[in-house]
C-alpha cells in the first residue's frame, strides 16, 4: 500500500482512495468505479466520516436479518472487492452466506479476476460465473445472477448498488440490505434495510453485531427486525447531512 503517514488528517480516506486505484491497476474495479468512490467521499466528509448511530441501528437489524435468513447472499461488486474483501469473507462465515459476484458493468473477465482475489483472501466458493438466471425487469447484462445464488436468495447485501437492480431485487420480494453513503440516492431509498455508511465500516460492523447476536432466539431477532424503521434512518442520515459543519 501507499506511504500516507499516519498522522495525516484524511489518512484513512486516503488509503481507501489508493485501494480503489489499485483495484482499477489489477482490473478489479471498473473506470467509474473511480467516480462512484469520489461521490461516495463526499457524502462521507458530511457524514463527519465515522458511523452515525443510526446507521448502527441498521448494521445490528442486518446482522439480525442475515441470521435469520435461510438463504443469505453477499452481492460483490469491483469496488468492494478492492475495498472489503477479506472483510466480505469474514461476514460471509459469521452468518453463513453465499458469495456471489455481481457487477454493474459486467464482463467474464472482471468476474474472474473478482473472483479469483476474494479467492486469496479466504473465499471458499464464489458464485456469480454460471449466470444461469435473470431479475425480471432490467436489461440483459445487468440482470444476469445465478439460480443457486441471488436468484433464489431470500436476503440480500447489496453494498453499492445501482437504483434499478435495487429495486428490481426489491420487487422479487427479497429482503434488500443496501449500504450507500448517499441517503438521496434510490438504492437505499428502495431497500428494507438502508445503511448509510461507508463500506469499509459498514461491513465489519454488521459482522461484530452477528457475532454479537449469535445466541438470540429467533423471537428475539425478529423484534430487532420488526424495530427497525427504514424511513426514519435515512431521515436521520440526512439531517446530519445537512447539519453537518464540516
Ligand atoms: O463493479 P461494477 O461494474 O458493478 O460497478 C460498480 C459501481 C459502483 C461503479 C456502479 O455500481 C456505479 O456506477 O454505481 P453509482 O451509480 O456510481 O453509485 C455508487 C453509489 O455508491 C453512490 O451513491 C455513492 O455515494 C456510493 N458509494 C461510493 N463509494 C462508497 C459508497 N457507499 C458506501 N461506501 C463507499 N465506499
Amino acid at each position: 500500500e501507499v506511504d500516507v503517514p499516519e498522522s495525516h488528517p484524511r489518512y484513512h480516506s486516503l488509503l481507501t482512495r489508493h485501494r480503489i486505484e489499485a483495484g482499477v491497476e489489477t482490473g478489479i474495479t471498473s473506470q467509474q468505479g473511480l467516480i462512484a468512490q469520489g461521490r461516495g467521499e463526499a457524502f462521507d466528509y458530511l457524514l463527519g466520516e465515522e458511523t452515525i448511530p443510526s446507521a448502527d441501528r441498521a448494521a445490528r437489524t442486518a446482522a439480525a436479518a442475515l441470521l435469520r435468513a435461510d438463504k443469505p447472499v453477499l452481492s460483490v461488486n469491483g469496488n468492494v472487492a478492492a475495498l472489503v474483501p477479506e472483510e466480505t469473507v469474514a461476514l460471509a462465515n459469521a452468518v453463513d452466506a453465499d458469495i456471489e459476484v455481481n457487477l454493474f458493468n459486467r464482463t467474464e473477465k472482471r468476474i474472474e479476476r473478482i473472483a479469483d482475489h476474494l479467492g486469496a483472501h479466504g473465499a471458499e466458493e464464489v458464485k456469480g460465473l454460471t449466470a444461469d438466471a435473470r431479475i425480471p425487469g432490467i436489461d440483459h447484462e445487468r440482470a444476469k445472477v445465478d439460480s443457486d445464488g441471488i436468484y433464489s436468495a431470500d436476503v440480500v447485501v447489496v453494498p453499492l448498488e445501482d437504483g434499478d437492480r435495487a429495486e428490481a431485487l426489491g420487487e422479487m420480494d427479497k429482503t434488500e440490505i443496501v449500504i450507500d453513503l448517499n441517503p438521496l440516492s434510490r438504492s437505499p431509498q428502495v431497500a428494507s434495510i438502508p445503511i448509510i455508511d461507508n463500506v469499509v465500516r459498514a461491513i465489519p460492523n454488521i459482522t461484530e453485531h452477528a457475532h454479537d447476536l449469535k445466541s438470540r432466539s429467533e423471537p428475539g431477532l425478529h423484534s430487532i427486525i420488526e424495530e427497525f424503521d427504514a424511513d426514519t434512518a435515512l431521515r436521520e442520515a440526512e439531517r446530519t447531512i445537512r447539519e453537518s459543519d464540516n
